[in-house]
């Protein structure tokens, strides 16, 4: 019998008392045996509640210990955990419970009564689950017996089913084996040189790659504590890095905590390691960190399709504005992206990788994933890039119009779907442009239909019926017209040239 999941990540701490969930302190909180034990409870509750091997389970869950417990259940028991932004509306909800076919929802009891309509006529069950981990789900596990048989698994079956925002608008569910996430694991733990000895912080959210693979499995595999903050606040960051020898971070956690005077050098001249990555790092942050502190920070780059791919070594140097050379495993060329061809080192084309990490193909999307993963097994990332002498990789754009905020992917195309629905708008385009917190903050541009008056609180407010809010644009600008090429194509460049300044 084997589920590599289980086998890798758990099997080993099975009944064990060492710290895995510390509270802020890095004492206290919860074993690795407790953890397992509340996993084991809450898989009888699945398998009772007839849930089998493939099944989608959909959370949308506040980030707990409780939480966490349900990513390993799911493993446990076979079924496939599919984790939403807790920011998603019960617009975006129906989608993903659409799409899925999911067979179990578990959400806030606060959001019970929006979801369970929608859930049941989809057919899924509702379980609720609340941020201190009470609710119908834990009152059933309650009863249960605290161990579990887990069930077989082969490497290439699914564990996880993560959305991620699409061209069109259409989110696109990549589909995650065992092997794929048990894969990079091992590899960042062993580049990263993750031990028992390690105390991470973790202040990311546990619905994305970054937070519940890339940080929760390398804990898992190599039996360090994680000190688990409910999200990043400067103020709870500071007082838990004491107790930490390691932090992984998106850009603007570290831009946070550079704007802090109490982020100093003694604070935290005992860590081992910080890590950057879901965005560009922007190289002066890089200098100014290592000014302040003296360490520098470890760029990696990843995508939820293909979990990480390149990383700056551990021992070697670390370059400000690279991410890095591809990880063990992981092959990565650069391509013409008109003909795939490979370009000379140098040249600016589109990163493709091939590597145990890549994902199994875009759930029930088969042409999609035949636009993006070729017959060889390389996928099309849509990042433009070139090496530099050293076979460092440099990002320097996209080829995808996407904008990324906060470490949060938003494609235009789905607020502009949503905009120009709204009374009174003819038109719309949205772009990304710089922002000092968010690396990068939407902006809508709208053209009013003849007569109509458009106001800024107000669209936002209909917007944000449908849309999260971190998808919302930070400004609305109301022009007469949008420009546009000779092809009659908006020219989104001018306008991001034209609005570069709005947060400066
Ligand atoms: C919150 N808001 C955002 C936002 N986060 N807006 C744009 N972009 C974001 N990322 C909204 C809030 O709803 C609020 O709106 C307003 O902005 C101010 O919120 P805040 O209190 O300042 O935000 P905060 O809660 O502090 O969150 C900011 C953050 C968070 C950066 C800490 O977004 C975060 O944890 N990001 C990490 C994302 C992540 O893990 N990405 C990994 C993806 S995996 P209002 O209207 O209510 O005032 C991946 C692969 C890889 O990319 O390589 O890792
Ligand atoms: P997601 O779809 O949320 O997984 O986001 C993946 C995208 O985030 C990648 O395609 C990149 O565009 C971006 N990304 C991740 N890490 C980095 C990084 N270190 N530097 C620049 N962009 C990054």
């Amino acid at each position: 019998m084997a589920n590599p999941l289980h086998d890798a990540l758990f099997a080993p701490h099975l009944g064990s008392e060492r710290s895995f969930l510390a509270a802020a302190g890095g004492a206290g909180g919860t074993s690795y045996g407790e953890f397992l034990d509340t996993a084991s409870r809450l898989a009888h509750v699945l398998a009772d509640l007839g849930l089998t091997p493939g099944d989608r389970l959909v959370a949308q869950l506040e980030k707990s210990p409780m939480a966490l417990a349900l990513y390993a259940a799911s493993v446990m028991t076979g079924v496939v955990y599919l984790p939403l932004n807790t920011a998603y509306t019960a617009a975006e909800m129906h989608y993903f419970l659409d799409d899925s076919g999911a067979r179990l929802l578990v959400c806030d009891s606060g959001r019970a009564a929006a979801l369970s309509p929608i859930a049941a006529g989809l057919g899924a069950k509702v379980l609720t689950m609340d941020a201190n981990g009470a609710g119908g789900l834990r009152d059933l596990a309650a009863g249960k017996p605290g161990g579990f048989s887990p069930v077989d698994r082969g490497p290439n079956d699914l564990a996880a089913l993560l959305y991620t925002s699409g061209t069109t608008g259409r989110s696109k569910g990549a589909m995650l084996s065992h092997a794929n996430l048990l894969s990079n694991a091992e590899v960042l733990a062993a580049e990263w040189r993750f031990t028992g000895a390690d105390v991470l912080l973790h202040a990311l959210p546990i619905f994305h790659t970054h937070g519940l693979f890339v940080a929760t499995n390398i804990a898992l595999l190599t039996g360090a504590t994680m000190i688990f903050l409910p999200r990043f606040d400067t103020d709870a960051v500071i007082a838990a890095l004491p107790a930490a020898t390691s932090m992984m971070g998106v850009p603007t956690f570290y831009t946070r905590l550079l704007d802090d005077p109490r982020f100093s050098h003694d604070l935290v001249a005992h860590m081992r390691l910080f890590t950057s990555g879901s965005a560009p790092l922007a190289a002066e942050t890089h200098e100014q960190f290592q000014a302040r502190t003296g360490h520098r920070i470890l760029e990696r780059y990843g995508m939820t399709e293909t979990n990480m791919n390149t990383s700056n070594p551990y021992d070697g140097p670390r370059k400000a504005g690279t991410v890095g050379k591809p990880l063990p495993g992981v092959e990565l060329k650069i391509t013409d992206p008109e003909t795939g061809a490979t370009l000379p080192e140098g040249e600016i084309g589109v990163i493709e990788v091939r590597g145990p990490n890549v994902f199994q193909g875009y759930w029930k999307m088969p042409e999609k994933t035949a636009e993006e993963v070729r017959a060889d097994g390389f996928f099309i990332t849509g990042d433009l890039a070139r090496t530099d002498e050293d076979g460092y990789v440099v990002i320097v754009g996209r080829a995808k119009d996407l904008i990324i905020s906060g470490g949060y992917n938003i494609y235009p195309k789905e607020v502009e779907l949503v905009l120009d629905e709204l009374p009174g708008v003819l038109e719309s385009a949205v772009i990304g442009v710089p922002h000092p917190d968010f690396g990068e903050a939407v902006v809508g541009i709208l053209v009013p239909r003849k007569g109509a008056v458009l106001d800024e609180a107000t669209i936002l407010t209909e917007a944000g019926i449908r849309l999260a809010r971190f998808k919302l644009p930070k400004r609305v600008v109301v022009v007469e017209a949008l420009p546009r090429n000779t092809m009659g194509k908006v020219q989104k460049n001018l306008l991001r040239q034209s609005y570069a300044k709005s947060f400066a």
